[in-house]
Protein backbone atom coordinates (compact mmCIF):
# COMPACT_ATOMS: atom_id res chain seq x y z
CA UNK A 1 0.00 0.00 0.00
CA UNK A 2 2.67 2.68 1.35
CA UNK A 3 4.56 1.83 -1.59
CA UNK A 4 2.01 2.14 -4.52
CA UNK A 5 1.08 5.47 -2.59
CA UNK A 6 4.91 6.43 -2.57
CA UNK A 7 5.26 5.57 -6.32
CA UNK A 8 3.06 8.70 -7.50
CA UNK A 9 5.54 10.96 -5.80
CA UNK A 10 8.04 12.54 -7.85
CA UNK A 11 11.32 10.55 -7.35
CA UNK A 12 13.30 13.00 -5.13
CA UNK A 13 10.50 13.39 -2.77
CA UNK A 14 9.89 9.76 -3.07
CA UNK A 15 13.16 9.05 -1.57
CA UNK A 16 13.52 11.55 0.86
CA UNK A 17 9.65 10.25 2.13
CA UNK A 18 11.40 6.87 2.16
CA UNK A 19 14.29 7.85 4.07
CA UNK A 20 11.83 9.85 6.96
CA UNK A 21 9.50 6.39 7.29
CA UNK A 22 12.56 4.92 8.23
CA UNK A 23 12.37 2.62 5.36
CA UNK A 24 16.24 2.88 4.84
CA UNK A 25 17.33 3.41 1.53
CA UNK A 26 20.91 2.07 2.59
CA UNK A 27 19.44 -1.32 3.46
CA UNK A 28 19.43 -2.84 -0.17
CA UNK A 29 21.86 -5.28 -0.46
CA UNK A 30 24.54 -2.68 0.95
CA UNK A 31 24.06 -0.82 -2.34
CA UNK A 32 23.14 2.86 -2.01
CA UNK A 33 21.99 3.29 -5.31
CA UNK A 34 19.54 0.11 -4.77
CA UNK A 35 19.89 -3.06 -6.48
CA UNK A 36 19.67 -4.91 -10.01
CA UNK A 37 17.65 -7.59 -10.30
CA UNK A 38 17.66 -9.98 -13.49
CA UNK A 39 14.23 -11.28 -13.78
CA UNK A 40 13.83 -14.27 -16.43
CA UNK A 41 10.47 -14.81 -16.92
CA UNK A 42 8.47 -17.59 -18.43
CA UNK A 43 6.83 -15.83 -21.32
CA UNK A 44 3.13 -14.31 -22.12
CA UNK A 45 0.89 -17.63 -22.41
CA UNK A 46 -1.92 -16.90 -20.36
CA UNK A 47 -3.83 -14.03 -18.00
CA UNK A 48 -2.27 -14.98 -15.15
CA UNK A 49 1.15 -14.71 -16.59
CA UNK A 50 0.86 -11.10 -17.94
CA UNK A 51 -0.56 -10.39 -14.61
CA UNK A 52 2.50 -11.31 -12.74
CA UNK A 53 4.73 -9.42 -15.06
CA UNK A 54 2.62 -6.64 -14.27
CA UNK A 55 2.72 -7.29 -10.50
CA UNK A 56 6.62 -7.45 -10.50
CA UNK A 57 7.29 -4.92 -12.67
CA UNK A 58 5.03 -2.35 -11.14
CA UNK A 59 6.33 -3.23 -7.27
CA UNK A 60 9.80 -2.56 -8.93
CA UNK A 61 9.04 0.59 -9.89
CA UNK A 62 7.57 1.82 -6.44
CA UNK A 63 10.38 0.41 -4.44
CA UNK A 64 13.12 2.46 -4.38
CA UNK A 65 15.54 -0.05 -2.58
CA UNK A 66 15.31 -1.45 -6.32
CA UNK A 67 17.72 0.27 -9.20
CA UNK A 68 16.61 -1.31 -12.13
CA UNK A 69 14.88 -4.53 -13.00
CA UNK A 70 16.03 -6.15 -16.22
CA UNK A 71 12.75 -8.21 -17.10
CA UNK A 72 13.54 -11.23 -20.14
CA UNK A 73 10.28 -12.77 -21.52
CA UNK A 74 11.48 -16.14 -22.36
CA UNK A 75 8.41 -17.15 -24.83
CA UNK A 76 8.10 -20.19 -23.02
CA UNK A 77 11.65 -21.72 -23.77
CA UNK A 78 14.32 -22.95 -21.16
CA UNK A 79 16.75 -21.98 -24.05
CA UNK A 80 15.80 -18.34 -23.25
CA UNK A 81 16.01 -18.77 -19.83
CA UNK A 82 19.60 -19.88 -19.38
CA UNK A 83 20.78 -17.18 -22.22
CA UNK A 84 19.25 -14.44 -20.03
CA UNK A 85 20.45 -16.14 -16.56
CA UNK A 86 23.76 -15.96 -18.44
CA UNK A 87 23.83 -12.31 -19.79
CA UNK A 88 22.53 -11.65 -16.15
CA UNK A 89 25.71 -13.32 -14.46
CA UNK A 90 27.72 -11.21 -17.15
CA UNK A 91 25.82 -8.15 -16.22
CA UNK A 92 26.62 -8.55 -12.52
CA UNK A 93 23.35 -7.67 -11.24
CA UNK A 94 22.46 -8.25 -7.38
CA UNK A 95 19.87 -10.74 -7.53
CA UNK A 96 18.50 -13.30 -10.39
CA UNK A 97 14.67 -13.96 -10.15
CA UNK A 98 13.72 -17.07 -12.20
CA UNK A 99 10.44 -18.42 -13.07
CA UNK A 100 11.66 -21.33 -14.62
CA UNK A 101 9.35 -23.16 -17.58
CA UNK A 102 10.18 -26.53 -16.75
CA UNK A 103 11.61 -28.32 -13.38
CA UNK A 104 14.86 -29.82 -15.19
CA UNK A 105 17.77 -28.87 -16.50
CA UNK A 106 18.90 -26.08 -14.34
CA UNK A 107 22.18 -27.58 -12.18
CA UNK A 108 24.92 -26.17 -14.52
CA UNK A 109 23.55 -22.40 -15.06
CA UNK A 110 22.21 -22.33 -11.82
CA UNK A 111 25.63 -23.35 -10.91
CA UNK A 112 27.27 -20.51 -13.04
CA UNK A 113 25.21 -18.10 -10.71
CA UNK A 114 26.35 -19.64 -7.73
CA UNK A 115 30.07 -19.45 -9.03
CA UNK A 116 29.44 -15.79 -9.43
CA UNK A 117 28.19 -15.39 -6.08
CA UNK A 118 24.73 -14.06 -7.43
CA UNK A 119 21.69 -15.28 -5.28
CA UNK A 120 19.03 -17.14 -7.10
CA UNK A 121 15.31 -16.56 -6.18
CA UNK A 122 12.57 -18.98 -7.59
CA UNK A 123 9.37 -16.95 -8.79
CA UNK A 124 6.38 -18.87 -9.25
CA UNK A 125 7.40 -22.19 -10.83
CA UNK A 126 10.09 -24.35 -8.74
CA UNK A 127 12.51 -26.96 -10.04
CA UNK A 128 13.79 -30.52 -9.05
CA UNK A 129 14.43 -31.48 -5.53
CA UNK A 130 18.03 -32.53 -6.30
CA UNK A 131 18.50 -28.66 -7.57
CA UNK A 132 17.13 -27.58 -4.29
CA UNK A 133 20.69 -25.91 -3.08
CA UNK A 134 21.26 -24.01 -6.17
CA UNK A 135 18.31 -20.92 -4.91
CA UNK A 136 17.77 -19.27 -1.80
CA UNK A 137 14.42 -19.14 -1.79
CA UNK A 138 10.86 -19.72 -3.81
CA UNK A 139 7.98 -17.67 -3.76
CA UNK A 140 4.60 -18.48 -4.97
CA UNK A 141 1.58 -21.00 -5.01
CA UNK A 142 1.13 -24.58 -3.64
CA UNK A 143 0.52 -26.54 -6.82
CA UNK A 144 -0.30 -29.96 -5.25
CA UNK A 145 -2.70 -28.43 -2.67
CA UNK A 146 -4.12 -26.28 -5.47
CA UNK A 147 -4.37 -30.34 -6.85
CA UNK A 148 -5.67 -31.46 -4.22
CA UNK A 149 -8.19 -28.72 -3.89
CA UNK A 150 -9.71 -29.77 -7.23
CA UNK A 151 -9.64 -33.61 -6.53
CA UNK A 152 -11.47 -32.93 -3.52
CA UNK A 153 -14.55 -31.04 -5.43
CA UNK A 154 -14.66 -34.01 -7.74
CA UNK A 155 -15.15 -36.48 -4.93
CA UNK A 156 -18.19 -34.36 -3.45
CA UNK A 157 -19.80 -33.61 -6.80
CA UNK A 158 -19.21 -37.13 -8.21
CA UNK A 159 -20.10 -38.52 -4.93
CA UNK A 160 -21.90 -41.83 -5.66
CA UNK A 161 -20.86 -42.10 -9.08
CA UNK A 162 -20.23 -45.92 -10.23
CA UNK A 163 -17.03 -44.27 -12.01
CA UNK A 164 -16.40 -40.95 -13.32
CA UNK A 165 -14.94 -40.97 -16.84
CA UNK A 166 -12.50 -37.58 -16.69
CA UNK A 167 -10.08 -35.86 -19.40
CA UNK A 168 -7.39 -33.62 -18.40
CA UNK A 169 -5.81 -30.56 -20.21
CA UNK A 170 -1.88 -31.21 -18.93
CA UNK A 171 -0.03 -27.12 -18.40
CA UNK A 172 3.55 -27.08 -20.25
CA UNK A 173 4.82 -30.74 -20.25
CA UNK A 174 7.37 -30.69 -17.33
CA UNK A 175 6.63 -27.76 -15.37
CA UNK A 176 5.70 -27.82 -11.54
CA UNK A 177 2.38 -26.72 -12.10
CA UNK A 178 1.50 -29.56 -14.75
CA UNK A 179 3.21 -31.91 -12.14
CA UNK A 180 1.58 -31.39 -9.27
CA UNK A 181 -1.77 -29.93 -9.81
CA UNK A 182 -1.76 -33.59 -11.66
CA UNK A 183 -0.22 -35.11 -8.52
CA UNK A 184 -2.53 -33.57 -6.33
CA UNK A 185 -5.54 -34.23 -8.16
CA UNK A 186 -5.20 -37.83 -8.30
CA UNK A 187 -3.56 -38.27 -4.88
CA UNK A 188 -6.85 -37.19 -3.25
CA UNK A 189 -9.10 -39.25 -5.31
CA UNK A 190 -6.66 -42.28 -5.10
CA UNK A 191 -6.45 -41.90 -1.22
CA UNK A 192 -10.56 -41.53 -1.11
CA UNK A 193 -10.67 -44.28 -2.96
CA UNK A 194 -13.10 -42.67 -5.73
CA UNK A 195 -13.81 -44.60 -8.64
CA UNK A 196 -12.90 -42.92 -11.96
CA UNK A 197 -11.23 -43.54 -14.97
CA UNK A 198 -8.70 -40.94 -16.40
CA UNK A 199 -9.94 -41.43 -20.14
CA UNK A 200 -7.08 -39.14 -21.58
CA UNK A 201 -4.41 -36.73 -20.85
CA UNK A 202 -2.45 -34.08 -22.82
CA UNK A 203 -0.69 -31.04 -22.83
CA UNK A 204 -2.31 -28.07 -24.18
CA UNK A 205 0.90 -26.15 -22.73
CA UNK A 206 -0.90 -23.41 -20.79
CA UNK A 207 -2.33 -21.81 -23.91
CA UNK A 208 -6.54 -21.64 -25.21
CA UNK A 209 -5.14 -22.05 -28.40
CA UNK A 210 -3.40 -25.53 -28.28
CA UNK A 211 -6.19 -26.17 -24.97
CA UNK A 212 -8.56 -26.01 -27.80
CA UNK A 213 -6.96 -28.32 -30.11
CA UNK A 214 -6.48 -30.69 -27.85
CA UNK A 215 -10.00 -30.74 -26.59
CA UNK A 216 -10.90 -30.96 -30.75
CA UNK A 217 -8.91 -34.34 -30.56
CA UNK A 218 -10.51 -35.55 -27.52
CA UNK A 219 -13.93 -35.35 -28.82
CA UNK A 220 -12.88 -37.00 -32.02
CA UNK A 221 -11.64 -39.48 -30.31
CA UNK A 222 -13.53 -40.39 -27.42
CA UNK A 223 -16.87 -38.27 -27.86
CA UNK A 224 -18.08 -36.51 -25.49
CA UNK A 225 -21.27 -38.79 -24.37
CA UNK A 226 -19.79 -40.66 -21.79
CA UNK A 227 -17.47 -38.16 -20.09
CA UNK A 228 -18.29 -36.72 -16.68
CA UNK A 229 -15.54 -34.24 -16.31
CA UNK A 230 -12.57 -31.84 -17.51
CA UNK A 231 -9.59 -30.79 -15.51
CA UNK A 232 -8.01 -28.24 -16.80
CA UNK A 233 -4.66 -26.79 -15.57
CA UNK A 234 -5.41 -23.47 -16.52
CA UNK A 235 -7.90 -20.39 -17.37
CA UNK A 236 -6.75 -20.41 -21.25
CA UNK A 237 -6.52 -24.12 -22.15
CA UNK A 238 -10.53 -24.45 -20.34
CA UNK A 239 -11.59 -21.56 -22.23
CA UNK A 240 -10.26 -22.88 -25.57
CA UNK A 241 -11.78 -26.25 -24.62
CA UNK A 242 -15.24 -24.86 -24.06
CA UNK A 243 -15.04 -23.19 -27.45
CA UNK A 244 -14.32 -26.90 -29.03
CA UNK A 245 -16.98 -28.22 -26.78
CA UNK A 246 -19.31 -25.81 -27.86
CA UNK A 247 -18.33 -26.13 -31.65
CA UNK A 248 -18.87 -29.81 -31.75
CA UNK A 249 -22.76 -29.14 -30.14
CA UNK A 250 -22.17 -29.73 -26.31
CA UNK A 251 -23.18 -27.29 -23.39
CA UNK A 252 -19.95 -26.69 -21.25
CA UNK A 253 -20.50 -26.99 -17.62
CA UNK A 254 -23.66 -28.88 -18.45
CA UNK A 255 -23.21 -31.92 -20.57
CA UNK A 256 -19.21 -31.79 -19.35
CA UNK A 257 -18.26 -30.80 -16.02
CA UNK A 258 -15.31 -28.69 -16.05
CA UNK A 259 -12.56 -27.14 -13.63
CA UNK A 260 -10.01 -24.49 -14.28
CA UNK A 261 -7.31 -23.63 -12.27
CA UNK A 262 -6.06 -19.56 -11.84
CA UNK A 263 -10.02 -17.82 -11.80
CA UNK A 264 -8.78 -15.08 -13.98
CA UNK A 265 -12.07 -12.40 -14.95
CA UNK A 266 -12.56 -13.88 -18.41
CA UNK A 267 -12.40 -17.63 -16.25
CA UNK A 268 -14.84 -16.36 -13.91
CA UNK A 269 -17.05 -14.83 -16.33
CA UNK A 270 -17.85 -18.20 -18.30
CA UNK A 271 -18.26 -19.25 -14.79
CA UNK A 272 -21.34 -16.98 -14.50
CA UNK A 273 -22.24 -18.17 -18.40
CA UNK A 274 -22.50 -21.39 -16.45
CA UNK A 275 -20.18 -22.83 -18.75
CA UNK A 276 -18.13 -24.16 -16.12
CA UNK A 277 -18.16 -25.59 -12.48
CA UNK A 278 -15.28 -24.72 -10.56
CA UNK A 279 -12.20 -22.47 -9.92
CA UNK A 280 -9.14 -22.96 -8.30
CA UNK A 281 -7.69 -19.87 -7.74
CA UNK A 282 -3.80 -19.11 -8.33
CA UNK A 283 -2.93 -15.96 -6.99
CA UNK A 284 -0.05 -14.14 -9.61
CA UNK A 285 0.25 -10.70 -7.31
CA UNK A 286 3.28 -11.28 -5.53
CA UNK A 287 5.36 -8.46 -6.64
CA UNK A 288 5.43 -6.52 -3.48
CA UNK A 289 6.88 -10.08 -1.39
CA UNK A 290 9.13 -10.72 -4.05
CA UNK A 291 10.79 -7.36 -3.84
CA UNK A 292 11.05 -7.62 0.19
CA UNK A 293 12.87 -11.12 -0.79
CA UNK A 294 15.48 -9.85 -3.38
CA UNK A 295 16.38 -7.17 -0.59
CA UNK A 296 16.25 -9.32 2.00
CA UNK A 297 18.23 -12.57 -0.17
CA UNK A 298 20.84 -9.60 -1.39
CA UNK A 299 21.88 -8.20 2.26
CA UNK A 300 22.36 -11.75 3.22
CA UNK A 301 19.15 -12.31 5.76
CA UNK A 302 18.06 -15.84 6.46
CA UNK A 303 15.18 -16.34 4.78
CA UNK A 304 12.41 -19.63 4.25
CA UNK A 305 13.21 -21.80 1.67
CA UNK A 306 9.22 -21.60 0.60
CA UNK A 307 6.73 -18.59 0.91
CA UNK A 308 3.56 -19.73 -0.47
CA UNK A 309 1.11 -17.02 -1.31
CA UNK A 310 -2.38 -17.07 -0.22
CA UNK A 311 -5.41 -18.97 -2.38
CA UNK A 312 -9.06 -19.89 -2.26
CA UNK A 313 -11.39 -22.16 -4.57
CA UNK A 314 -14.47 -21.44 -5.75
CA UNK A 315 -18.41 -22.89 -6.73
CA UNK A 316 -20.87 -22.09 -9.05
CA UNK A 317 -22.98 -20.25 -6.35
CA UNK A 318 -19.61 -18.10 -5.62
CA UNK A 319 -18.85 -16.96 -9.07
CA UNK A 320 -20.79 -14.09 -9.43
CA UNK A 321 -20.05 -12.17 -6.15
CA UNK A 322 -16.29 -13.42 -6.65
CA UNK A 323 -16.04 -11.66 -10.38
CA UNK A 324 -15.77 -8.24 -9.70
CA UNK A 325 -13.01 -9.16 -7.26
CA UNK A 326 -10.61 -10.29 -9.85
CA UNK A 327 -7.82 -8.53 -10.46
CA UNK A 328 -6.69 -10.10 -13.91
O1 LIG B 1 -1.41 -21.31 -13.76
C1 LIG B 1 -0.73 -20.61 -15.93
C2 LIG B 1 0.54 -20.06 -16.42
O2 LIG B 1 3.05 -21.13 -13.38
C3 LIG B 1 1.22 -20.77 -11.93
O3 LIG B 1 1.52 -20.65 -15.60
C4 LIG B 1 1.79 -20.57 -13.28
C5 LIG B 1 0.93 -21.08 -14.40
C6 LIG B 1 -0.48 -20.55 -14.46
O4 LIG B 1 0.75 -20.19 -17.72
O5 LIG B 1 -1.83 -19.88 -16.36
Amino acid sequence: MLKKTLAGLAAGALLLTAAACGGGDDDGGGDADGLVVGFAQVGAESAWRTANSDSVQSAADADDRIAELKFVDAQQEQEKQIEAIRNFITQKVDVIVLAPVVETGWTEVLGEAEQAGIPVILADRGIEAADEDLYVTRIGSDFVEEGRKAGTWVTEEFAGNDNTRILQLEGTVGAAPANDRNAGFFEVLDDAGFPYELVDSQSGNFTAEEGKAVMETFISTHGLDDIDLLYAHNDEMGLGAIQAIEEAGYEPGVDIQIIIVDGSKAGFQAGVDGKLNYIVECNPAFGEQLMDLAVQVADGEDVEKFTPVEEAAFTADQFEAELPNRQF
